[in-house]
């Protein structure tokens, strides 16, 4: 059995964040496949009450610890190997102040957005996307505009604030309707950066779960 398992399935970008991250300080990890749109299996109640009590995917298992709220395990991954790790106290008080916003703001907006967009029966009403879109539009407005003055949120180095932030950014534009790289140049600059580092994969590279509807994978 692998060191790390984790909750995932490819279309979620919250479990994104945890799947890069085990996978940039190249952990041996395995992924427990959540079959989200068919069954269902986060509203049941056996999920609910042995695995994540919130319902919600990624959870990591880490021996006998069990974590979820991906800000809690990039927390945890980067406190146990110290990589992308804030270096002092202003650092990690800057990375927990991008990591909230992120979830809140950014991609607390574009997953149920895309959500709404491609997966939702029916589709989200269009004064409800209307709304979320000018949402997304502002949070990413910020976004850009911090990272034109840094190449990473909090300064020179990766840490888990950016790999927070990449959760729903490389999914296809298609899936959205509007080009975020297009429309936030320092946000595609920084996508790069993030891309190069050794050991990123693209979500439906490292989660199971495309074709939609299947457990396999796109390039494998
Ligand atoms: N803030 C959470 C968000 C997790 C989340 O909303 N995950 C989605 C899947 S992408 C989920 O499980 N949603 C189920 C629900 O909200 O009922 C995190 O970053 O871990």
């Amino acid at each position: 059995m692998s060191d790390y398992q984790l909750y995932c399935f490819a279309q979620s970008g919250n479990a994104y964040r945890a799947a890069l991250m085990l996978n940039l300080i190249g952990a041996d990890w395995e992924p427990v496949w959540i079959d989200f749109f068919g069954a269902g299996v986060q509203r049941k109640p056996d999920y609910r009450e042995g695995v994540n009590e919130m319902g919600e995917v990624p959870v990591l298992v880490h021996g006998k610890k069990k974590l979820t709220q991906s800000g809690v395990i990039l927390t945890y991954l980067s406190d146990h190997t110290g990589k992308f790790k804030p270096q002092n106290e202003d650092e990690r008080l800057e990375a927990l102040r991008w990591i909230i916003f992120d979830n809140q703001k950014v991609n607390g907006f574009l997953g149920p957005y895309r959500f709404l967009k491609n997966f939702a029966k029916p589709a989200g009403d269009p004064a409800v996307m209307a709304f979320m879109k000018a949402r997304i539009d502002g949070a990413l407005a910020i976004v850009n505009k911090r990272l034109e003055k840094t190449p990473f949120l909090v300064g020179e180095r990766p840490t888990i604030a950016d790999i927070s932030m990449c959760a729903y950014l490389y999914y296809p534009p298609e899936e959205y309707g509007f080009d975020i790289r297009k429309d936030h140049p320092a946000i595609a600059r920084f996508l790069d950066r993030m891309q190069a580092l050794p050991n990123w994969a693209h979500p439906y590279d490292l989660m199971p779960g495309y074709p939609f509807g299947t457990q396999g994978y796109r390039n494998r």
